[in-house]
């Protein structure tokens, strides 16, 4: 028979002060490295009936990306479709090793700094010192797939302007 497994009430697995559920709000979405955007998206939206809800380049992640909804409107969280601009990109090495497929879960967070700030008080490796400029003017940071269970984990804190204003 299954175990119950519990949750520990919030703060109580290290004795800190301010715990990350006060600071995680969302899946934000879920991201899939792909060799061609555009096929990709032909696939998620013929087959899926997804929407492409924006769409940019990201010249310091290397990639160009497209973020995806239900066209019925879904829950808040989307898909996000990850190509590489470089061969020497995050994305590039990841389809290199393992082929397209998941890369990453992004969690929306208040406060990204703060939130990297606590996992690395967990000992969590967290890539970027300070954060940088993700989806829309987002600002973002990863905790390392290592120390995670084997999912890279994205933290973005949305950008407080529309994501159109700031591509
Ligand atoms: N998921 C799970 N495991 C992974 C992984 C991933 N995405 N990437 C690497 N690994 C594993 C890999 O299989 C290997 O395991 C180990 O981590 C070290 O890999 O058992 P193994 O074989 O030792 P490395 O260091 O060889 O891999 P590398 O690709 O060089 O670096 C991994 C990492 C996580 C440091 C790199 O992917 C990275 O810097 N990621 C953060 C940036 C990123 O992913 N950018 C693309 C998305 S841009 C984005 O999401 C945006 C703009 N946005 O706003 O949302």
């Amino acid at each position: 028979m299954a175990e119950t497994v519990r949750c520990p009430a919030a703060g109580t697995l290290t004795g800190m002060t301010a715990d990350l559920s006060a600071l995680v709000q969302a899946v934000d979405h879920v991201g899939i490295a792909v060799p061609d955007l555009d096929a990709a998206i032909a696939f998620h939206c013929e087959t899926f009936g997804l929407r492409v809800t924006h769409r940019e380049e990201n010249e310091d992640q290397g990639v160009v990306e497209a973020m995806l909804t239900p066209a019925a409107g879904g829950n808040g969280a989307a898909v996000q479709l990850l190509a590489p601009l470089r061969p020497d990109c995050a994305i590039a090495r990841f389809l290199e090793r393992s082929g397209p497929g998941l890369q990453q879960l992004a969690y929306r967070v208040r406060d990204v700094e703060a939130a990297a700030a606590r996992l690395r008080e967990d000992g969590v490796r967290v890539l970027y010192d300070s954060p940088r400029r993700g989806t829309g003017g987002s600002l973002i940071n990863f905790a390392h797939p290592k120390d995670t269970g084997g999912v890279l984990i994205e933290l973005v804190q949305p950008s407080t302007t529309s994501p159109e204003d700031a591509s």
